[in-house]
């Protein structure tokens, strides 16, 4: 443990310059926002630190005009497809009309609108057969229903997303199947045992999204000059691009330290023994990066010896060591203010996926991203990883500064919205949020998810919506007492009626995440589960909803006592890399894959005011049990606070 990790060098005792680095992909129309904290607390501490986010970065270079010209050159010369055809047929008005588009989407030309919705300005792609969904007559306007005859920009915005689309699945074909908005290369990373399918195409020859990728990466190193690159990979879906970014780096570069860090990290490398990883980059630290990069920097310095670094592994002779020198960590008091600088904040492009008016949260709009507490302050849910220091370890901060925070982001960035990112944001400190933003006059909206439990009454919503708050998530996951309880939900279907109820009629929007395959679940349980949550529709208590499948995770629970559960855990595969998935046999024996199709589509309807009076049988394929819920459930439950 003594001896020096093996990238170690003479850093000649230059001061640190850190470039923190978001790797592609995680979202477009906001930074996540771990280069913001790091940058942030960084520079509390006087260090030169900046930014970059090398995701949004990464599409516009991809959507820019040239890089679209050298996609019809590349589309041309492979075997036709019906996708490939439209896209060639109508080259010339994607390369036109491409930059425009981008700009609209980034609210930067907002007339350009009119000319959107005329739908003779955008080509059009398979994408837009999606509209032919709401089954206009000819000549009738397909979309009226959701934009009426006003709604100009959402309305444009759409259309643009569609059109986005179309080109994002002409780049999967032409250049590389992996790619997505959201997440890119995503099945090399997740719950891989072995580290041999990430080697091997990163071994490959980079095709033009790592080349561009690539210099986008060293562009920014030009730009910075760091001696400390932090790459941070929250999901799976951002590792490959981080490693891609890293072996450019480290190719070009090599006296730069680089560390990987980040939600990925802390979840699934938490027994990391694999030596190759740091061909790519030097350290990789565990979760709150804080403590461990102020230690990192002391260790550049030379002012600290490896073998006291915090929660780190380092690569030596050969073999991965864990090294944590145990030291508190930075309260959530003292992390500082994120700063969102260096970021080009007028840039990000605001999306308009799915028509329902909850579900733009997660894609339009610009979020100042922060969080109200370090963890989750209720840590009991059985399928959650709360082993996990980012959930287990609860440390809030108080309501002055909470809005000191607030005050200092909306003066940095001239933007008033809140996506507050915490597991499940405290009703507590919600509480006492609400009243300093309303002492001070502070004008925001926020939104972020919570547990619907019973401190949220009606009063309280409405002096949240009097803060600013403008759409709330939570979990009813399995709607079913019997189960919520087994899971240690601390919430029951009764009273997340009442509190989504109670958020929706102080005028906050309302997004239930729902779960199905939970241990013991059987199919009346997800037939009740859907009659529940159609209720919940119905009654206007929840305007958006998403099924989930459950995963059982090794650090839940669920994943620690199958037992308790009624479930036994498959072997994991061997290896020295990722750990996070697991499977398991639970002896009910229901097929959820089959139920999770009837689920998906049901909720999709409901989001869109479709079929809400049918029964909830006639959304599965195959024969299910008629519901026992009682047709009133929801109703009386409204009626007895
Ligand atoms: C809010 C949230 C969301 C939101 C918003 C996401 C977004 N794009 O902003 C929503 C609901 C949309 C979401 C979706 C998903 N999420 Co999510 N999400 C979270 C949550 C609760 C908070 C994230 C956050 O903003 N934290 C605040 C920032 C500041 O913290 P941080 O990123 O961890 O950074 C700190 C440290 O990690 C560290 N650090 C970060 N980078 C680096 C780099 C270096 C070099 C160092 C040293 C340190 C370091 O320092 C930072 C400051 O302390 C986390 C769990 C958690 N509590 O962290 C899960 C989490 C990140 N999500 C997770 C997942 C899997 C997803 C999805 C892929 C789920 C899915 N299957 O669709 C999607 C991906 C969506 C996407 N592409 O954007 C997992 C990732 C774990 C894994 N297996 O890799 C987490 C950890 C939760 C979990 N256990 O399941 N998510």
């Amino acid at each position: 443990m003594n001896s020096v990790p093996e990238n170690a060098r003479d850093t000649t005792q230059e001061a640190p310059r850190v470039l923190s680095v978001i790797a592609p992909m995680t979202q477009l129309n906001t930074p996540y926002p771990s280069t913001a904290y790091l940058t942030g607390f960084l520079r509390s501490q006087g260090v030169v630190a900046e930014q970059a986010d090398l995701a949004l970065e990464l599409v516009l270079a991809l959507f820019s005009p040239q890089s679209l010209k050298n996609l019809v050159q590349e589309a041309q010369v492979l075997p036709s497809s019906p996708l490939l055809e439209n896209f060639l047929a109508q080259s010339d008005r994607y390369l036109n009309t491409v930059a425009p588009t981008l700009a609209f989407l980034q609210g930067r030309d907002s007339t350009l609108a009119h000319r959107i919705v005329g739908r003779h300005f955008l080509p059009e792609g398979p994408r837009f057969a999606s509209l032919d969904v709401y089954l206009a007559e000819e000549g009738e306007d397909p979309l009226a229903w959701a934009f009426g005859a006003l709604g100009l920009q959402d309305r444009a915005r759409h259309l643009a997303t569609l059109y986005l689309n179309d080109l994002a699945d002409v780049v999967r074909e032409v250049l590389d199947p992996r790619f997505e908005f959201v997440r890119y290369a995503e099945s090399l990373a997740a719950a891989q045992a072995s580290f041999d399918p990430l080697a091997t195409a990163l071994a490959a020859p980079p095709n033009r999204l790592d080349t561009t990728l690539q210099g986008l990466a060293l562009a920014a190193v030009e730009r910075h000059r760091p001696n400390w690159v932090l790459l941070s990979v929250p999901f799976p879906g951002s590792v490959y691009g981080a490693l891609r970014i890293a072996q450019a780096i480290k190719a070009k570069h090599p006296a730069i330290h680089i560390a990987l860090g980040g939600g990925y990290v802390n979840t699934e490398l938490r027994e990391l023994r694999e030596p190759r990883l740091f061909d790519l980059v030097d350290f990789v630290t565990l979760d709150s990066g804080e403590r461990p990069i102020l230690a990192l920097l002391e260790w550049g310095r030379g002012a600290r010896s490896t073998r006291r670094l915090v929660r780190t592994y380092v690569r030596q002779e050969g073999k991965v060591n864990f090294v944590n020198w145990p030291e508190p960590d930075v309260p959530f008091e003292q992390v500082g203010t994120p700063t969102w600088d260096g970021l080009p904040l007028d840039r990000y492009l605001s999306l308009l996926d799915m028509l329902n008016p909850m579900n733009r949260f997660w894609s339009d709009g610009r979020w100042n991203k922060l969080t109200v507490a370090h963890g989750c302050y209720w840590k009991k849910c059985s399928f959650c990883d709360v082993s996990l220091d980012y959930i287990s370890r609860y440390d809030a901060a108080s309501a002055e500064t909470l809005v000191d925070r607030i005050e200092a982001i909306v003066a940095e960035t001239g933007q008033t919205g809140f996506h507050f990112v915490d597991e499940a944001a405290p009703p507590k400190s919600l509480k006492a949020l609400a009243v300093e933003l309303q002492r001070r006059g502070t004008a925001i909206s926020w939104w972020g998810n919570v547990r619907f439990e019973k401190t949220f009454t009606p009063e309280l919503c409405l002096a949240l919506a009097d803060s600013g708050c403008v759409a709330i998530s939570g979990g009813l996951e399995v709607a079913s007492d019997r189960l919520l309880n087994l899971m240690q939900k601390g919430v029951s279907v009764a009273q997340v009626a009442r509190v989504t109820k109670a958020f929706s009629d102080a005028g906050i929007l309302v997004h239930a995440y729902l779960m199905y395959g939970f241990p013991t679940q059987t199919v009346q349980d997800t037939v009740d589960a859907l009659e529940y949550v159609r209720q919940l529709f119905l009654h206007g208590c929840i305007q958006s909803g998403f099924w989930h499948r459950f995963v059982c995770t090794v650090h839940s629970p669920v994943g620690l006592h199958p037992q308790d559960f009624g479930v036994t855990l498959l072997p994991l595969p061997p290896g020295d890399f990722a750990k996070n998935d697991v499977g398991f046999f639970d002896p009910t024996g229901v097929d959820h894959a089959a139920l999770g199709d009837g689920l998906k589509k049901a909720v999709y309807n409901y989001m869109h005011g479709i079929g809400l009076e049918e029964d909830v049988r006639s959304w599965f394929d195959f024969a299910v049990p008629k519901t026992q819920v009682k047709k009133n459930f929801v109703a009386k439950a409204l009626l007895n606070p």
